[in-house]
């Protein structure tokens, strides 16, 4: 039996924002206040399934095994479901981007026009930071809502779940019995492993929101070339920090088409980041009171020492496997991932695992869908899930989304590969005034180079779509279909056959009625 208090949820109806007091007060509270329990007690069926983890996979998967008609239970360690997502993943890193975004077109038009002038000053980061922390009780009080009062899921928040064996698990001091366990219990970001690394000052992107208690100087160094690091180095930057990024080997790597990422990096370097690839922090120095006071990294250049009181990395996840791999015999592969089939089920009978426990890519249309998948496997339908083709997307000063092929790998498999871009090859480089999109227009009449870049791929002898790419803003919703369409089979005439909203971020519908007509495709 615990001896915490628990309370039962079950016969009040909470509004939204009594759901946000209760969630403030629980995670404020230094010993985590009740154990929040949600349990139907006029239902006596035996659960089809309890979710280990309410993140974006174990609340998807309930809710989806509820409409389903079965029974679910869902065990979360936080007072709120909805996971790393709202709490310290993506939602803040859209904060920063959103921060990143006005900040350099305010940047860019520093004192003129209605822009404040922000020459050689540095913003405010803990301010932001605050401020998110203050504001993500919204996003949770809806979770608990939505998923308690609309979506009547089960569950027990607030307190960690004991697996006794795949058919039997104790939360809040009882036993619960299920047919299957669905493991959905996320991962955690990798450390540095260096001296130095527990120094009041070096953050991760969990930390970073949690514990930032000071105003960080002018320098931030980032460790990491993926989409952490790149996301929240240009936020840094943004803010007016020299902001150096230490990137074990080329930076932005999964950015498919080089030339869309040559164009990411050039941007970068003009807002002032400097790039350091080839390269390793290998030690973090202490000012003598637990504090960082410089970074030592290895470059192939030789050895640097950068003074900073800030040094975030951002270096890969893993997943939150060991406890629950012992308790169970589970097998995990090289990066601590649980192994699983298409059906989304482990080497044990009956114990599913789903999200980011089960590797890459760790991002929540997979984390989502698999929880689902594994619920609607586990409620008798024939289904099976494997993330692949999908649609991509990071954010430097811009949104940056791809689908498909890049130029080099399509010119690798096909004989005619047509090129449709914007801006066009032109003999002054990107100084012309197009890509022309909302929230991209400053840019594009005064500083058009910095407009953005798009690309449309295609086999000119099938006339399909084989690959997209944009960098700007406000074309990410539009991938999400476009990707659907394009494993359909959509061609360059089908795409010149679409309605665009004009002024639209992507150029693709005008740009291919432009060619569609032609019997022969050529690039433009
Ligand atoms: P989580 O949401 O982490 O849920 C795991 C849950 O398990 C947690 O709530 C935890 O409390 C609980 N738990 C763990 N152990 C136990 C236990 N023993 N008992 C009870 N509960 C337990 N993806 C996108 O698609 N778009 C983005 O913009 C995006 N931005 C991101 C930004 C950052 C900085 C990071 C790090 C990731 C981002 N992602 C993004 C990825 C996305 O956040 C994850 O893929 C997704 O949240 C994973 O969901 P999950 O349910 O697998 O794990
Ligand atoms: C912004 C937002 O939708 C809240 S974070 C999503 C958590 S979940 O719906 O469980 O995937």
């Amino acid at each position: 039996m615990t001896d915490r208090p628990v309370w039962n949820a079950r016969p009040h109806l909470l509004s939204i924002e009594e759901w946000g007091y209760k969630i403030d007060d629980y995670l404020e509270n230094a010993d985590g206040g009740e154990i929040i329990f949600n349990i139907n007690p006029d239902d006596d069926r035996v659960y089809d399934a309890i979710y280990i983890g309410g993140g974006a996979a174990g609340r998807f998967g309930s809710a989806y095994l509820k409409a389903l008609g079965g029974r679910q239970l869902v065990v979360d360690a936080w007072p709120f479901l909805g996971g790393s997502c709202p709490h310290n993943a993506c939602v803040p890193h859209h904060l920063f981007s959103d921060c990143a975004a006005e900040l350099m077109l305010n940047r860019e038009f520093s004192g003129r026009y209605w822009f404040s002038d922000l020459d050689n000053k540095i913003v405010n980061m803990k301010e932001i930071v605050d401020m998110f922390r203050k504001g993500r009780i919204g996003p949770h009080a809806i979770m608990n809502f939505q998923s308690k009062e609309q979506l009547d899921m089960e569950f027990i928040l607030n307190t960690t779940a004991r697996i006794i064996d795949p058919h039997t698990v104790e939360a809040a001091g009882r036993i619960f019995k299920t047919r299957n366990i669905v493991l959905s219990t996320g991962s955690t970001p990798n450390r540095l492993g260096i001296p130095g690394e527990n120094l009041k000052g070096v953050f991760d992107y969990e930390t970073f929101v949690e514990d930032l208690d000071y105003e960080p100087g002018d320098t931030a160094v980032v460790v990491g070339g993926g989409k952490t690091a790149a996301i929240y180095g240009c936020f840094f930057n943004a803010t007016g920090r020299r902001t150096i990024l230490v990137v074990r080997s080329t930076l932005l790597k999964l950015v498919p088409d080089s030339e869309i990422r040559g164009y990411l990096i050039d941007r970068m370097k003009e807002q002032g980041m400097e790039i350091l690839e080839y390269s390793n922090l290998v030690r973090i120095e202490n000012d003598g009171n637990g504090r960082v006071k410089a970074a030592i990294i290895e470059t192939p250049d030789g050895e640097r020492r950068v003074e900073t009181d800030f040094i975030f990395t951002g270096i890969g996840d893993t997943p939150n496997s060991e406890q629950v791999a012992a308790t169970l015999g589970l097998k995990l592969g090289d990066k601590k991932e649980v192994i699983v089939d298409e059906q989304l089920r482990t080497n044990v009978p009956n114990v599913y695992a789903v999200g980011d426990l089960i590797g890459a890519p760790m991002e929540m249309f997979k984390a989502r869908k698999s929880g689902t998948y594994a619920a609607r496997h586990i409620m008798g339908q024939d289904v099976s899930y494997s993330p692949r083709d999908f649609p991509d997307f990071v954010h430097t000063h811009y949104e940056v989304t791809w689908f498909g092929m890049s130029e080099d790998e399509a010119r690798e498999v096909y004989d005619n590969v047509i090129i449709i871009k914007m801006p066009p090859e032109n003999e002054n480089g990107l100084n012309v005034g197009l890509p022309a999109s909302d929230r991209m227009m400053l840019y594009a009449l005064e500083k058009p180079h910095l407009s953005g870049y798009q690309k449309l791929i295609i086999d000119g002898a099938s006339r399909k779509v084989l690959g997209i790419h944009h960098v700007g803003c406000g074309a990410k919703d539009g991938f999400q279909y476009l990707c659907r369409m394009i494993k359909a089979g959509i061609t360059v005439d089908d795409l010149g056959e679409m309605d665009e909203l004009f002024l639209n971020p992507t150029h693709f519908i005008q740009l291919s009625r432009l060619r569609a007509g032609n019997e022969v495709l050529i690039d433009l």
